[in-house]
């Protein structure tokens, strides 16, 4: 017997899970990641913006340390790249894209009592790449991430309409002003996403998704999402997000 093995991939998925992923563009892995690794990663992006100074590549707004979201923490930060890492969304990917994905972005989400939420969008109207592969893995870090603090809502099956037109976003009341909105999408069929913590949503990159405001009193709705890419696509248009982060 040949000691050393290659340790295997994890398949997390069902086929049934993966074709509900094809038709529909979305897939809700419960209880993807622990609350004590969640619990350990709020409290060490918590320790990263509370360092004086904070570090260049974390900067913010220093009388709003912890709002809006922490872009790009892989980049910089061993413990995100990890959780970027993590083995169950490495083997959903495969799994979703047919081979092993590489990560090309993360966003840690604060999304605080009375902040607005992001419009509806493609992610691929942002981050163009070829062949078109790119997956999100949208992990919750609250304990409850609902429609009242600002959970995301899908259209499901609009990953099948290509890409549409973006233009400027029109409820600033409700969404941020710094993104751009879908227009012509039919919004009367958008279904909330709740989810609870360690939760991972993963969605197609022309999936249109949004979130509104989180309208809590005191109740955060802090996200880490990742997105990735086939390991044999490139991202053409963004020159900041051309590496790649293999997952192993
Ligand atoms: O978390 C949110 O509110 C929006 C995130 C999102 O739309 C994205 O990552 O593409």
């Amino acid at each position: 017997m040949n000691p050393m093995t290659t340790a295997p991939l994890l398949q997390p998925l069902a086929d049934e899970q993966i074709r509900f992923f094809r038709e529909q563009g979305y897939i809700l892995l419960k209880k993807g990641m622990s609350p004590d690794l969640i619990d350990a990663f709020n409290g060490h992006i918590y320790d990263i913006r509370s360092q004086e100074p904070v570090p260049e590549w974390a900067g913010c707004d220093p009388n709003k340390k912890f709002a809006l979201r922490l872009f790009n923490p892989h980049k910089h930060d061993s413990f995100s790249r990890q959780v970027m890492k993590l083995p169950v969304v490495r083997g959903a990917l495969a799994q979703l894209m047919g081979r092993e994905a590489v990560c090309v972005q993360s966003m840690y989400f604060y999304k605080e009592p009375g902040s607005p939420g992001q419009a509806s969008h493609q992610d691929y109207y942002y981050i163009k790449n070829d062949p078109m592969t790119m997956i999100a893995a949208w992990t919750a870090m609250e304990d409850r991430v609902d429609e009242e603090n600002g959970c995301l809502w899908v259209i499901p099956g609009t990953h099948k309409l290509g890409l549409l037109p973006h233009g400027a976003v029109k409820n600033l009341e409700e969404h941020e002003s710094w993104t751009e909105e879908t227009e012509g999408a039919d919004t009367s069929r958008q279904i909330p996403v709740p989810m609870e913590k360690g939760d991972i949503l993963f969605f197609s990159e022309l999936l249109i998704h949004s979130s509104n405001k989180n309208r809590s009193k005191d109740r955060w709705r802090r996200s880490y999402v990742c997105h990735y890419i086939r390991e044999d696509s490139s991202v053409l248009h963004r020159e900041d997000l051309r590496q790649k982060y293999p997952l192993y």
